[in-house]
């Protein structure tokens, strides 16, 4: 996968050297650059932003400079020509956008490139989004129901969401499977040693060796903590993911 990431503060998104991710760059499974948006500014300021059309608070980000940073990246990257299956997708973080979850973090792994663009201020003239439909898969994204000053961050939590689920980048797959939202539920507690810890214990069913009842009292677990912490998901988790195996464990 190759991702490109504009954004006027490119030193923001050093932490994607660092731990898996990073590790994923060096062995060559993820391909990812970082653009600062003002290289593709033209005026002597390197100017990014400017206020907004109707009046209002804050600044807009200009459109231009989004323009030769976008077509720029369209050009370097794959095209259907060489091979590339469909256009790449462009991702613009904002808390407008639809919420990122981790459905919506495999449907992205699956993609060739990703390109990442992180306004600032109160966002990316709209025109530039819809221009950018020719070139690209549009999705705007947000990470949830509150606000960041920037896109930055939340493309930090979408890369590494997305990063960690392309082949090769998880030492052991089987722990991809176990984990939170991997099933629409959140995940059973876990525990290790020592046994006994500050007079308390770990539940005596996980030292029983009975795989049966440890599978099941695990997805009792699943259900106790989705209904206490996240009801929401477990309206959404409708009859049909409902196993035999399910029902017992309710
Ligand atoms: Cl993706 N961007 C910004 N600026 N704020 C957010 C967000 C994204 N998701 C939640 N809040």
């Amino acid at each position: 996968m190759r991702i490109d990431v504009v954004s006027i503060f490119p030193e923001y998104l050093a932490p994607l050297e660092l731990s898996l991710i990073g590790k994923a760059r060096q062995d060559g499974l993820l391909e990812l650059n970082v653009h600062d948006l003002r290289t593709f500014t033209t005026d002597k300021h390197r100017t990014v932003d400017d206020t907004p059309y109707g009046g209002g608070a804050g600044m807009v980000m200009k459109p231009e400079p989004w323009a030769q940073a976008l077509e720029s990246i369209a050009k370097s990257g794959m095209t259907p020509e060489d091979g590339a299956a469909k256009k790449p997708v462009l991702i613009v973080p904002s808390p407008a956008g639809e919420r990122f979850n981790q459905a919506l973090a495999y449907e992205l792994a699956d993609e060739e490139q990703l390109v990442f663009a992180c306004g600032r201020y109160e966002g990316i003239d709209e025109r530039v989004i819809e221009w950018a439909a020719g070139h690209f898969t549009v999705r705007p994204m947000s990470l949830g129901d509150y606000v960041l000053n920037g896109g930055e961050v939340a493309v930090l939590a979408m890369v590494e969401a997305i990063g960690r689920l392309l082949p090769g980048v998880v030492g052991n797959p089987e722990s991809l499977v176990e984990e939170s939202h991997s099933d629409g539920l959140l995940e059973y507690p876990v525990y290790t040693k020592p046994s006994s810890w500050r007079d308390r214990e770990v539940p005596a069913i996980l030292l029983s060796g009975n795989h049966g009842k440890i599978a099941q009292w695990r997805r009792h677990e699943q259900f106790r903590r989705t209904a206490a912490r996240r009801p929401d998901l477990l309206a959404e988790f409708d009859a049909g993911g409902l196993t035999r195996a399910d029902k017992a464990a309710f």
